[in-house]
């Protein structure tokens, strides 16, 4: 089933490795796990995303080899974790994109629904939690070596996507992987204590997280939960930490709230708003949706073009989200 790729990678001694405009803990972990295994096959080896890391993403050793720019004397190229091409829009504007796209470029995926990219040599999308899930099936069929940090990359990247083994789409295969992986020698413990590491906060952010969480109010018998950010808060407090992100989740894991909201006003006095919800309740992306915004079922999010009153704009999101929440109880 991988021939193409086993030989392309047997001929090849400079593998390009590529992730989209969205890399995120799946991408970056198939992308060095990749990297280890080509390099024990003693393949030179470049990545490229032309987006920035996330700083969450920074416990993953190697994440600092990623580079924006694309060399020019690669032999074949794999794309990880998206088989979508309006991922790639900022490549595409690219010349050195021109060049990759002349040689193979194989896609490694597990979304399985996407149209894919019309330039592959060939897309391996399978059926997997996780694209570390999916490239550990292929190395595994194709006898590639398995060095310990291949394997501690594959394991977050599964770690990553599945949310610790427990979304829906996690199978009895994922968890066999991360089976094998830990007999090969991963500590799962010490991935993750690297991982808490990089989410310890500074200190005047528990101050500020008090604060925040004095400030959130329940609206339609305590089932919305929202807090209101103000620039100057924004101003001083994010490039530490994301001041929504600080507190949504305590506010959506009270008891009886549907849905929190976090309001930023920037200093234009523009509006943004971020929405999560609960399960059981995925009106999120309906709701993003009535304001110009989109998302997910229960993690969505809109941003007002024009400058509104923050009390009307929280009315009419109470309404509408009443709404919502009324004919999911009517349709169930
Ligand atoms: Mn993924």
């Amino acid at each position: 089933m991988f021939d193409e790729l086993s030989k392309a990678v047997e001929n090849a001694s400079h593998i390009l490795i590529l992730q989209a405009d969205n890399p995120d803990g799946d991408s970056l972990g198939s992308a060095l796990a990749l990297e280890a295994i080509f390099t024990e096959m003693n393949k030179r080896v470049s990545l490229a995303c032309a987006v920035d890391t996330a700083p969450h993403l920074k416990h993953m050793s190697g994440w600092d080899r990623v580079q924006k720019e694309l060399p020019r004397d690669v032999d074949m190229s794999i794309v990880v974790d998206t088989s979508s091409e309006t991922l790639f829009e900022l490549y595409e504007k690219d010349p050195n994109f021109s060049y990759v796209k002349t040689k193979p470029l194989f896609v490694i995926d597990h979304h399985v629904e996407t149209s894919g990219l019309s330039y592959a040599a060939a897309q391996y999308n399978l059926e997997a939690v996780a694209t570390g899930e999916a490239i550990y099936q292929i190395a595994h069929e194709l006898n590639w070596p398995l060095p310990l940090d291949a394997c501690e990359f594959m394991a977050m990247a599964i770690m990553s996507d599945s949310l610790g083994l427990t979304t829906d789409s996690t199978t009895p295969k994922s968890i066999r992987t991360i089976a094998d992986l830990v007999e090969k020698g991963v500590s799962l413990a010490k991935l993750e204590n690297n991982r808490r590491e990089l989410m310890r906060k500074e200190p005047e952010l528990i101050d500020y997280k008090g604060r925040l969480l004095q400030r959130v109010a329940f609206d339609h018998s305590g089932r919305i939960a929202s807090v209101r950010i103000p620039w100057a808060e924004i101003e001083r407090y994010s490039p530490l930490y994301n001041p929504s992100m600080l507190v949504i989740d305590d506010m959506r894991l009270t008891v009886g709230v549907d849905l929190a909201i976090a309001y930023k006003t920037y200093k234009d006095g523009k509006i943004t708003a971020k929405i999560r919800c609960n399960y059981g309740k995925p009106i999120g992306s309906d709701l993003a949706a009535h304001f110009g915004g989109g998302g997910h079922p229960y993690a969505a999010g809109f941003k007002m073009l024009e400058k509104r009153n923050l009390d009307e704009l929280h009315a009419e999101v109470i309404k509408k989200a009443n709404e919502l929440l009324d004919n999911l109880e009517t349709s169930a």
